[in-house]
């Protein structure tokens, strides 16, 4: 059994970290079979972040390693019917999810006063004192760092914003009207797809990206459409899991 470790759902997503969720929709998409610890036990990540899987005493740490193993070891490949030209687009579109338009996102929740309201409400609110009024900054102060470190930190808001719209458009006018991101069939880049944009456009943290983002109405489409055939319904995942608190 697969046994996926990862942060709680927030914002009424199957999970507020889209590096979560992309492999949870991956799991989905692929039809295996997995349990969910939604715990957020960071301290057992072997690299320190989540999520990370556990499969027969293994451990894999990162979304991209985890989804390529288990793809080998239980012998799925999403990517059967795409050209090597589609799978290059497929990981150039990855790299731009998660190295580009996921730290202008996390702008918006970390360092905008009111996505920071709400973000320190959700993720942190149901920490109990003193926990509660001195994790959030220690987390705060860390990302802090990192976002500056990657260089999207250096931007003014705007320009992040300005920079945020363009990856929008990237996605939005390569997806156009197709069902998936490379057609009729569903592949691996679709769950990064899904997940980070459904992480914009469904948190309720208002920004200039967001509301670009609500404009290339494709892009809102395309995340029912994923969600539906994956989670169903409801927009909180409802598979066997172990829960926070
Ligand atoms: N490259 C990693 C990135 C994972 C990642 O950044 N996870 C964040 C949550 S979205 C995390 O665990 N942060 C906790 C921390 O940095 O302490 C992947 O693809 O899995």
């Amino acid at each position: 059994m697969i046994r996926l470790y990862q942060f709680p759902p927030g914002f009424g997503l199957p999970n507020a970290s889209p590096f979560c969720m992309k492999v949870e929709t991956w799991l989905r998409l692929a039809g295996l079979p997995y349990e969910a610890d939604n715990r957020g036990l960071v301290m057992k990540a072997p690299k320190g972040k989540l999520p990370f899987v556990e499969v027969d005493g293994e451990r894999i740490a990162d979304s991209d390693f985890i989804i390529r193993r288990l793809a080998e070891r239980c012998g799925v490949d999403l990517d059967d019917h795409l050209s090597a030209e589609q799978r290059a687009i497929s990981l150039a579109f990855t790299r731009l999810l998660e190295e580009h338009l996921y730290w202008v996102v996390l702008h918006t929740r970390w360092f905008e006063p009111a996505g920071w309201a709400l973000t320190r409400q959700v993720f942190f609110g149901g920490m109990p004192l003193p926990l509660r009024l001195v994790v959030p900054t220690l987390a705060r102060r860390g990302l802090r760092r990192q976002i500056h470190g990657h260089g999207m930190g250096r931007h003014a808001p705007d320009e992040m914003m300005a920079l945020g719209c363009h990856d929008i458009d990237a996605l939005a006018d390569y997806l156009g009207d197709k069902p998936w991101f490379h057609g009729d069939r569903p592949s691996t880049v679709d769950a990064a797809a899904h997940a980070f944009l459904a992480n914009l456009l469904w948190v309720p943290v208002d920004s200039p990206v967001k509301r670009h983002a609500a404009t290339r109405a494709n892009l809102g489409r395309y995340c029912e459409r994923v969600h539906a055939h994956c989670f169903g319904q409801s927009r909180v995942a409802s598979r066997k899991r172990v829960d926070a608190g």
